[in-house]
């Protein structure tokens, strides 16, 4: 089997997901720093990668993905770990991802990239995004009141995704505190085998 290719940037939260969807699921997998900085992103070999000109890709052989959640689907069917063990926990986790995508990634990500500087917005547009954070962090508290994984008994690729924005939200400026299910759900998220931080997980050059 060859060894898979994560492109991405160690500041990437989407990248993030990739990273540790393998570390969790205990593969070993080559890196590549893509300097967004200097707009290596939107030169023709990457776009070669990733159409979309964008981090993270995957490079699994032939194919060539992009999309953190397409990224966590494929490496739930590959290398079947943490896809849902039922016909109906897949469907839950892929309604998860659609949800996480829709309602929670951008809204999260966007005031981290605000408060980082690097977007710039007045702070009405942080208040905006903020604000829904907040509307997406009740719906998921409630949900986590009920159960220790978003979906099943387990930790999906569904629990990877909604971890790889929730844990940007203290650079988000937005507080946890008022969701105590949430923050207990991160720490059983914390204590599983091959969890890491994401400044452990994505160096910050290429790593084989
Ligand atoms: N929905 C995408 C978002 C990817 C994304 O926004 N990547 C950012 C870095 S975190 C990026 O590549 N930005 C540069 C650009 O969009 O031109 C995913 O989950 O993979």
């Amino acid at each position: 089997m060859s060894k898979l290719t994560l492109y991405g940037i160690w500041l990437s939260g989407p990248t993030y997901k990739a990273g540790l969807a393998l570390s969790l699921m205990g593969q070993p997998f080559a890196y590549k720093h893509v300097d967004l900085r200097s707009g290596a992103h939107k030169q023709p070999e990457y776009l070669a990668i990733n159409r979309f000109g964008q981090v993270p890709a995957l490079v699994d052989g032939d194919l060539k993905l992009c999309q953190s959640g397409s990224i966590l689907l494929h490496l739930a069917d590959k290398f079947g770990k943490m896809g849902g063990k039922t016909a109906e926990e897949r469907a839950r986790v892929r309604e998860w991802l659609f949800w996480e995508f829709d309602k929670l990634a951008p809204n999260v990500y966007r005031p981290r990239a605000i408060k980082r500087g690097f977007l710039k917005a007045d702070d009405n547009v942080y208040q905006l995004y903020a604000g829904l954070a907040g509307d997406a962090l009740k719906v998921l508290d409630a949900s986590l009141a009920k159960s220790a994984f978003l979906v099943g008994n387990e930790a999906t690729v569904a629990d990877v995704a909604v971890y790889g924005d929730v844990s940007y939200a203290g650079e988000a400026a937005i507080d946890l505190a008022p969701y105590p299910n949430v923050t207990a759900w991160m720490e059983r998220i914390e204590k599983l085998p091959g969890f890491k931080k994401y400044e452990e997980v994505l160096p910050k050059q290429d790593a084989a």
